[in-house]
């Protein structure tokens, strides 16, 4: 263990420490009666997944669930993040809802419970239909009214006892990732399949926060993904590439939910894509929250690249060092977007970082798991957000991305995320030397 530092007494009373998860990373999509998603398509398809990996079992959290949920409790966290499979639920998207599915989610809110973690849960995190793909997905309006729907669904079963709730987790990664870049699911590149993703992306928030108000639930949020954006170098073209793609990543979401307006640069390079009318979707979009909730890793280096189409940007190697994904490590990032998103967003609304963590090419040595460099990471990442609390922040939790080791989306199963070791071939967990040193950090 690196050091015998008290986590929890260096936080003001009351911050909440969690671990989160999601549905299809580690459940076992292949369990109890779950529809097909736009994930098991693009995992069949060539190329667009390591090995062509997918959640079909994952972490068999689905049978495991109790032994996992022990894990949370036992390393001392507060809560639990998790996420509810849409097509779990609802196998295709709408209609008759799936019995085993909503029965596995009340099983599990009450095993949180029973444990004394409070449920945190994500509405959509990332596994849609394929029936509602198969209608457009993201790139259809109606995908706002289709998750509130599916909301009504699912909350009606477990909302009473819920903690706090979010329709989306990172809409940049819906959105731009999974449309323009087209390295998630549906794995498009398409400029105006993207526009309108991040715009409808925007709507469903507010659509679905307005059905969750409606029902009368309370402690309501969003989850926004932020990256800091580093000008690759000291040149004007530099640093005004790098605006822009901080206006795309990060400005664009956040600009929409609390301020009502979408950044200038990004109207006048996507307005020709954004779907009509969109100006007038602004009243639900910014529909109030009761926290806002921040998923930070790393930064960019970005460059102008005029040979490329819109937005003209490319990313370059920095110099930091880096995550088994490559991330550079750098806290202070968090810091500053604490301090920016409090300034420039938020205001008093309390903040939590609702995902932050590494990827480690951790091995099981003699039934250890090594990992001093999470350690390190969770450790600088915390003082970063310590720092922010000192000049004035109200962030109230953190959240390690992730309990466990799971499906890491297009890199598969070898980018290993947990505090606790998955050995996927046995299902065995191992918990890290980290999650040993959470447990000496957080014990009352
Ligand atoms: O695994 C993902 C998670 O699904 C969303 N946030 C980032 C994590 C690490 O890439």
């Amino acid at each position: 263990m690196s050091h015998p530092t008290h986590l929890r007494s260096q936080f003001p009373n009351g911050f909440r420490f969690g671990a989160a998860t999601s549905s299809y990373q580690i459940e076992g999509h292949q369990f109890g009666g779950a529809g097909r998603t736009h994930w098991d398509d693009f995992a069949a398809g060539p190329g667009n997944v390591v090995r062509a990996e997918h959640g079909g079992q994952a972490c068999d959290h689905y049978n495991r669930y109790e032994e996992d949920l022990d894990l949370v409790k036992d390393a001392g966290f507060d809560a639990y993040r998790f996420s509810v499979s849409w097509a779990r639920v609802l196998p295709e998207g709408r209609g008759t809802p799936n019995p085993e599915g909503l029965d596995f989610y009340d099983r599990l809110t009450d095993a949180m419970l029973e444990r004394g973690l409070d449920p945190w849960v994500t509405l959509y995190h990332w596994e849609l239909p394929s029936a509602l793909a198969d209608l457009g997905g993201w790139r259809n309006r109606d995908i706002a009214m289709w998750l509130a729907d599916f909301a009504e669904v699912i909350m009606g079963r477990i909302g009473d006892r819920m903690h706090a709730i979010a329709p989306i987790n990172e809409p940049w990664c819906v959105a731009w990732l999974s449309h323009y870049l087209g390295l998630h699911a549906p794995g498009l590149r398409d400029i105006r399949a993207t526009a309108r993703a991040m715009h409808h992306v925007c709507l469903a928030h507010g659509t679905t926060t307005q059905a969750l108000r409606a029902m009368g639930l309370s402690n309501l949020g969003g989850v926004f993904n932020l990256e800091w954006s580093h000008p690759a170098d000291d040149t004007d073209d530099a640093r005004e590439a790098a605006a822009l793609y901080d206006d795309i990543y990060n400005n664009f979401f956040l600009g929409g939910v609390f301020k009502g307006a979408y950044p200038e640069r990004i109207v006048q390079g996507l307005g020709a894509h954004l779907p009509g009318g969109w100006e007038n979707d602004f009243d639900t979009i910014t529909t109030p929250l009761d926290w806002c909730g921040l998923n930070y890793y790393t930064c960019s280096r970005i460059a102008p690249a005029p040979e490329t189409p819109w937005p003209h940007l490319r990313a370059e190697e920095g110099p930091l060092p880096k995550t088994q994904m490559g991330w550079e490590i750098y806290p202070d990032g968090l810091k500053q977007f604490l301090l920016r998103t409090a300034q420039e967003f938020t205001g008093d609304l309390p903040l939590f970082i609702t995902e932050n963590g590494m990827a480690n090419a951790d091995v099981v040595t003699n039934g250890t798991v090594d990992d001093q460099a999470r350690i390190s990471f969770v450790q600088a990442y915390l003082n970063a957000v310590q720092d922010a609390i000192a000049e004035g922040v109200p962030v109230n939790g953190y959240f390690l991305w992730s309990l466990m080791d799971n499906f890491e989306w297009a890199v598969g199963y070898e980018k290993r995320f947990g505090a606790v070791h998955v050995d996927f071939e046995t299902q065995k967990r191992t918990p890290k030397a980290s999650w040993h040193w959470l447990k000496s950090g957080l014990s009352e």
